[in-house]
């Protein structure tokens, strides 16, 4: 297969800076050295390459769009352009650099205290301690704001009891921020590994993201000193803001996954004989390839402006929610097609699309399903909330 180079039909890349260039190319080609070569085994293996964590710590990825502390200050669009870049080898990479920074890092820089701060985020940045963001529970998905997972005063601290599910990399966590009820108000806390009455099983079985992991977290009776609430947000919008921060590194990561297919699809359409042609000479396979490229480019042009934004203070929750929707959408579309134009080897793990497919659908699913962010955008455009 021709070495990756990039789609950029509409030559984006001169909008960018020095600095942007230069992450996304460090990134591309670290991925392309140390994801790609081991990320079927790990995928096959439902394990995570941990071994590559210091060297994304080292690149200064994780919070790379936070400042001070040690994180790199990096522009919204070389954020972005990391999660591509990352996804491009595997949505478990994005993943886990989402929740790092924009899940668990985020929430400390936002909402924190200065000693908080200090404690976690230069450790947080440079890989040597991992977060997990624990909102969801099992009987409260798309509602978080009716989590039942409850934190009560005792002594000089808190008592936390409850149950969150589905949390990315919750059993290997360093530490938690846990969102519960404190007097019926959702407050953040900082839980941590060996915490008493806290662990995180690891869930199994999935069929998608499988080189992630993916755990439950069990609070009984887990004692906390008082030092650890978040002390600066209360309410739903706290969880809610580090959602925007992580969904708007989905509206890039997307797009590594399905740039990923659309490069696979366009060298095995050129190199696939049937009817003793290359299959990419037949119009129904060109116009699969159009199509890719068409929504490729306009997700792009979406995620970079969406960005620049964002670096303006100017992208709203809603903004980033129908960059998710769409560039998600359209790369689980991208995947489909690409499965189709490889045939029955579309179902081998020689090529990466069966697992950006299945990856997809979780990513879909996660950071507000599909129709949530359509009912976010229905409220915006209506005034009248159908969530209820
Ligand atoms: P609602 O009344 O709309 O809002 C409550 C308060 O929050 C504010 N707000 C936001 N603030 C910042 N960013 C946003 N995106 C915000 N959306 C709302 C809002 O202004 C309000 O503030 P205030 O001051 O008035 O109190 O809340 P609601 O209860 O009606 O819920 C709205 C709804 C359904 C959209 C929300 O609950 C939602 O987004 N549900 C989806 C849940 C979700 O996305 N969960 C994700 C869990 S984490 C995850 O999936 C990680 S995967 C990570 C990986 O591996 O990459
Ligand atoms: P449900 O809320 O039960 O939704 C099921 C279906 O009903 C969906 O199609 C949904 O769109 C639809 N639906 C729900 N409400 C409405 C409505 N009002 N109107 C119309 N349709 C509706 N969570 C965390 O807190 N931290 C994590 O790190 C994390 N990582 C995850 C990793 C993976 C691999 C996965 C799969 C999930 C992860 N999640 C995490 C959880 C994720 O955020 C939730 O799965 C997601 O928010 C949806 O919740 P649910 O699965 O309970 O689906």
């Amino acid at each position: 297969m021709a070495p990756y180079t990039g789609v950029d039909f509409y030559n984006l890349e001169q909008h960018l800076t020095e600095e942007e260039r230069i992450a996304r190319d460090t990134v591309r080609d670290w991925t392309e050295e140390n994801v790609l070569p081991v990320i079927e085994e790990h995928y096959m293996a439902g394990t995570f390459p941990m071994g590559l964590v210091p060297q994304i710590g080292k690149m200064g990825l994780f919070g790379c769009n936070l400042e001070g502390y040690g994180c790199a200050g990096f522009s919204n669009v070389a954020y972005g352009l990391v999660c591509q870049e990352l996804e491009r080898g595997d949505s478990a990479l994005r993943s886990f650099v989402s929740v790092q920074g924009s899940l668990s890092m985020y929430p400390i820089h936002a909402f924190g205290s200065e000693d908080q701060k200090k404690k976690y985020l230069p450790d947080m940045a440079a890989g040597k301690l991992i977060g997990c963001f624990g909102l969801t529970e099992p009987d409260h998905g798309s509602d978080p704001g009716r989590m039942e997972t409850k934190a009560a005063a005792d002594g000089d601290g808190y008592v936390l009891n409850g149950a969150k599910m589905w949390i990315t990399n919750g059993t290997i966590a360093d530490l938690a921020i846990v969102w519960a009820k404190l007097d019926g108000k959702i407050r953040g806390f900082i839980v941590e590994k060996g915490d008493d009455g806290f662990s995180a099983p690891e869930m199994k079985g999935k069929h998608s993201l499988r080189a992630s992991i993916t755990s439950e977290l069990v609070l009984q009776d887990c004692h906390i000193p008082g030092d650890r609430i978040l002390p600066n947000v209360s309410g739903l919008k706290g969880p809610l803001s580090c959602l925007t921060q992580a969904r708007y590194g989905i509206v890039w990561g997307a797009l590594g996954a399905a740039t990923g297919c659309y490069h696979s699809s366009v060298e095995y359409a050129k190199s696939r004989i049937m009817f003793d042609k290359p299959i990419g000479s037949f119009q129904l396979v060109q116009n699969k390839l159009a199509w890719m490229l068409r929504e490729i480019t306009k997700g792009q042009l979406l995620a970079y402006h969406l960005g620049r934004a964002k670096d303006k203070g100017e992208a709203s929750p809603e903004m980033v929610s129908l960059g998710k929707m769409n560039n998600v959408d359209v790369a689980l579309r991208i995947a489909r097609m690409a499965r189709d134009i490889h045939g029955a080897n579309g179902i081998l793990n020689e090529y990466p699309i069966m697992r950006h497919m299945a990856n997809l659908e979780s990513v879909s699913t996660y950071e507000g399903t599909h129709d949530i962010h359509n009912l976010i955008l229905g409220k915006w455009i209506t005034g009248i909330q159908a969530f209820e």
